[in-house]
């Protein structure tokens, strides 16, 4: 297996932390970069515990300044891309993303230059969500591929393997979003720039400890993004089947 380096961004999952890390290094060829936005809880403070425990298999970004899941994602990936990796993952920290997958989405790089673990492959594989989130998520993705042209059945799953080339080619210095939106903008800069997207069923579990980081700005920017993103660029264009 290629070597691969998990980013992953925290805001208060001190007390997801170590499980999750814990589940990707039990992958002997996974590494995890935490991106941590000056966390109030001290999952910074834990996160440098553990790159101590684990030296060379988890490294710490503290970020200052203004934070955002976007924002965190530049700053990780561009560290990333300096590093020697051969494949570049991206993942939530409060368990929803079952490292266990990893070896699934890495492989499909055989064929595509960045997977998406999606919940929406076969049906819907969401646990414990309740009916309005389910609903809420279907509404998004179909919002976001309807107004973008995009054609990935998940749209927003933050689960994700890059080939190392195809991430290098993403203008990540373009992007505008600074939340949650950053994840279908960059689907559509990298379907723009001629990626292969390729989708792996994953069940998605719903986090059982700490709390959701999604707030009403964060949710107001999501809606406005997809339409930004085409002003900007314009719509995709399908490949006629
Ligand atoms: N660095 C950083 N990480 C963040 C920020 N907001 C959220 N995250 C992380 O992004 C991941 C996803 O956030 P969640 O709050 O779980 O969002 P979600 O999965 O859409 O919502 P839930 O289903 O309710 O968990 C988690 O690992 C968070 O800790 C942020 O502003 N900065
Ligand atoms: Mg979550």
């Amino acid at each position: 297996m290629r070597s691969l380096l998990v980013v992953m961004p925290t805001y208060n999952e001190r007390v997801n932390l170590e499980s999750v890390v814990a589940g990707i290094l039990a992958h002997d060829f996974a590494r995890v970069l935490v991106v941590d936005d000056a966390s109030p809880d001290g999952t910074g403070e834990l996160a440098d515990a553990l790159a101590a425990q684990h030296p060379g298999r988890v490294e710490v970004l503290h970020r200052t300044g203004p934070r955002g899941l976007g924002r965190s994602y530049v700053d990780g990936l561009r560290h990333a891309l300096a590093s020697d990796a051969e494949t570049i993952c991206q993942m939530d920290a409060d368990l929803s993303h079952d490292p266990a997958y990893l070896p699934d989405l890495a492989a499909a790089l055989d064929h595509y230059d960045l997977v998406i673990g999606s919940r929406y492959l076969n049906g819907v594989s969401v646990v414990n969500w309740p009916l309005h989130r389910i609903f809420l998520s279907a509404f998004a993705n179909r919002y976001i591929r309807f107004i973008t042209g995009l054609s990935p059945n998940d749209c927003t799953s933050a689960y994700r393997a890059w080939r190392r080339d195809a991430l290098a080619r993403l203008p990540l210095g373009n992007t505008r979003t600074s939340g949650y939106a950053f994840l279908p903008e960059m689907l559509v800069e990298a379907a723009r720039g001629g990626c292969r997207i390729g989708e792996v069923p994953i069940i998605f579990i719903e986090r059982q400890k700490g709390y959701s980081k999604v707030s009403g700005p964060v949710l107001l920017e999501s809606l406005l993004a997809p339409w930004r993103i085409i002003l900007r660029g314009g719509r995709l264009r399908r490949p006629r089947s």
